[in-house]
């Protein structure tokens, strides 16, 4: 009986850092593009050109022990808006990233990869000023990046909605998921 608890106590533990490891392993996704409004995406913004194209360029690193602030260089610039108006939001510090294999999606291969989809929040300046929030989600569903997708969510200092686009296939671009950092 004693042998059978510790077994079931050892299982457990091992069950356990399974499911941290499986979780929390350094990667990271770098890569950009372009995603349309005309490309089945809901672009919400103030200041939108016809097309409503929004481009964003990246490198981002999976948490690995949260609560602790994902490993850097972390950059995420988006730029969207009208000729002569443009927005721009620039990436201080990313404050999450969760990295994980969304089974209902495409494989990131290649190259290999343990995951195809990062969801993170972080904060930055919008048009230069500061206290700006982004909440994200970036997949990696293969090469070359029609399958990619992005959506984003980006909150002005006072909590005002600036952009939101919901998940969308990029047009131009490519997404790379990374084991390792
Ligand atoms: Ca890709
Ligand atoms: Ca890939």
């Amino acid at each position: 009986m004693r042998t059978g608890i510790k077994v079931t106590g050892l299982f457990a533990l091992t069950s356990g850092l399974f499911i941290c490891l499986a979780w929390f392993f350094p990667g990271r996704m770098t890569g950009g593009g372009s995603v349309f409004m005309s490309n089945g995406g809901v672009v919400t913004s103030a200041d939108m050109d016809s097309s409503g194209r929004v481009t964003h360029g990246f490198e981002l690193h999976c948490s690995t022990e949260p609560p602790a602030l994902p490993p850097t260089p972390n950059n995420l610039e988006i730029n969207w808006g009208l000729p002569g108006d443009r927005h721009h939001f620039h990436l201080d510090v990313l404050m999450s990233a969760d990295c994980f294999m969304d089974t209902s999606l495409n494989a990131p291969n290649p190259p290999d990869a343990d995951f195809n989809t990062m969801i993170g929040v972080g904060t930055g300046d919008l048009d230069g000023k500061s206290g700006a929030t982004i909440h994200f989600t970036l997949t990696d569903q293969g090469e070359p990046g029609v399958l990619d997708t992005a959506a984003y969510l980006i909150t002005d200092a006072g909590g005002t909605v600036v952009l939101s686009v919901d998940t969308t296939r990029l047009t131009f671009g490519n997404q790379q998921a990374h084991n390792g950092n």
